[in-house]
């Protein structure tokens, strides 16, 4: 005999005032009265949806566990009868009804060509607050857009007649084998851009040989995404370290437990980057944000997804936490958002296995500079006290990267492998699993095409000589523009929608 109350929708409804509060969440019914406080997404939303059903909001941008492990048990009070549940009718915007048009005339797969047109599409087919959550970034996105354009300050020196009938760019991250010399990076939230979230990424990556890294903040939770990949896939993890140490350390030692292969922990953002495309859409009060290992009540409001939702991580986070991090677990430790050789030297000397030299895609101190220029200063400064090459500490670099030729760049200058955020997330979003398993194609067909052209078989031989960075650091455009040209240049442009 199950114990189990069943509760009815009129029952529920009488529960709707801020003092006495419940919600139904995947035909559960809790109490969530004494919570709403705590909401780092404020109470606003929760009281939207009190006395009703509050799956559908919730959905997009919690991971389904978040609920119940957040809550007391006593807290969640049974099921409810579906059946005497009124429906909450979604008014459909014409911004939706836009959005579904545009999902409609997508671009077909085979006229992608580039990385730059699953951006073009997943800006038409996701919601506007989806569009600024991801897109954004800190402050004057200055940042961002170097982020592209330092891959453009560096030059090839191709190298001829070297029989590169045969190339190959697979290779090895971290141990791990990969198909590719880029990793797919942890990006926050993906349901709020597609209803399976970061499934794709998963089921993509394990059909193509690739490693992707499990966010934190992942809108599926971590033993979805690992239930869904293969026993043999290898996938890796970005930590939030929480202000609860507690929760910090059952989350990394069973993320070990499953067979995660690596730790990213990411050390950018004590505070998160103001980004203000995601702030100005007021998302908070509206649809709510995730509430993701939060013990503390500092609550955030009206300050976009992101900050709404950050909370939980610890500031304090030192160099003294490293030896702790090493305590707990024997995967390889990585830091995820070095920005200078004086801390690429402290991360060799503090014994991790690896850096990601990144400014967290353009998204925390804006006018920090592009990991690809940091890489030049590391390698030397590392090279310099004995520290690079060393099999066992791995240097990467994220943010920016839209081309295999961008790749090629950041291997030559020293980096083992690259990350790849944005790209897939927009591919995902445009066109689910499918859409992540063309970029990757894509990456392929560009790896095998440069690669022949600049005369490396192998990664092995992507060497600094193969590339000119002289004016990398230079953060003014020094070539003189070439008037005539660019008047008459046709700028090229994305994928065609379909005549509706
Ligand atoms: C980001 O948005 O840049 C993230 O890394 C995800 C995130 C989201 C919310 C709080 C902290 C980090």
């Amino acid at each position: 005999m199950s114990d189990i109350r069943v509760l009815t929708g009129p029952e529920v409804a009488q529960h709707a005032s801020k003092d006495d509060c419940w919600i139904i969440v995947h035909g559960k019914v809790y109490d969530v009265t004494d919570f709403l406080p705590e909401h780092p997404g404020g109470q606003a939303i929760i009281l939207k949806y009190a006395g009703k059903d509050a799956t559908a909001a919730y959905e997009p941008i919690h991971p389904p566990d978040a609920i119940t492990t957040n809550l007391p048990v006593e807290k969640h009070l049974g099921v409810v009868d579906a059946s005497t549940v009124a429906k909450v009718v979604k008014v459909v915007t014409e911004e939706e009804k836009q959005r579904q048009k545009y999902i409609e005339a997508r671009p077909p797969l085979d006229t992608i060509i580039n990385l730059h047109d699953f951006e073009n599409v997943a800006r038409k087919v996701i919601s506007e607050k989806a569009w600024a959550y991801y897109s954004s970034a800190s402050d004057d996105e200055i940042t961002l857009r170097e982020n592209r354009m330092a891959y453009q300050r560096v030059w090839f020196r191709p190298r001829i007649l070297r029989d590169v009938t045969n190339v190959d760019w697979s290779t090895t991250i971290l141990g791990q084998k990969s198909s590719l010399p880029v990793y797919i990076s942890a990006t926050a939230l993906g349901k709020l851009g597609h209803p399976e979230g970061e499934l794709c990424l998963t089921r993509a990556a394990q059909n193509h040989g690739v490693i992707q890294m499990v966010a934190t903040l992942a809108s599926c939770s971590f033993d979805e995404i690992l239930d869904a990949a293969k026993p043999d896939q290898s996938l890796f993890l970005q930590l939030y370290v929480n202000r609860d140490r507690e929760i910090t350390r059952k989350y990394v030692q069973h993320a070990e437990a499953r067979g995660v292969k690596a730790l990213f922990i990411t050390v950018d953002a004590p505070q998160l980057g103001r980004r203000e495309k995601d702030m100005r859409m007021k998302f908070v009060g509206e649809e709510g944000v995730a509430k993701v290992q939060d013990g503390q009540s500092g609550i955030k409001k009206d300050e976009g997804v992101a900050r709404a939702i950050s909370s939980f991580i610890d500031p304090s986070l030192s160099w003294k936490d490293i030896p702790w991090f090493k305590s707990i677990t024997k995967m390889p430790i990585i830091l995820k958002g070095i920005s200078t050789a004086e801390d690429a030297i402290l991360a060799y000397e503090a014994g991790v296995q690896g850096i990601v030299l990144s400014n967290h895609g353009g998204r925390q101190l804006d006018t920090a500079r592009s990991g690809l220029e940091v890489l030049v200063e590391v390698v030397p400064a590392l090279r310099a006290r004995g520290y690079f090459p060393d099999p066992n500490f791995e240097i990467f670099v994220d943010g920016g990267v839209r081309r295999a030729s961008d790749v090629l760049k950041a291997l030559a200058l020293g980096a083992k492998a690259v990350g790849v955020g944005r790209p897939f997330l927009y591919a995902f979003c445009s066109y689910g699993q499918e859409g992540v398993e063309k970029a990757i194609q894509i990456f392929r067909d560009e790896f095998e095409m440069n690669m022949r052209l600049l005369g490396a078989r192998t990664i092995d031989e992507l060497v600094p000589e193969m590339v000119d960075a002289s004016a990398l650091s230079s953060h003014v455009v020094l070539t003189p523009q070439d008037n005539l040209f660019h008047n008459t240049y046709q700028p090229l442009s994305g994928a065609k929608f379909q005549e509706s």
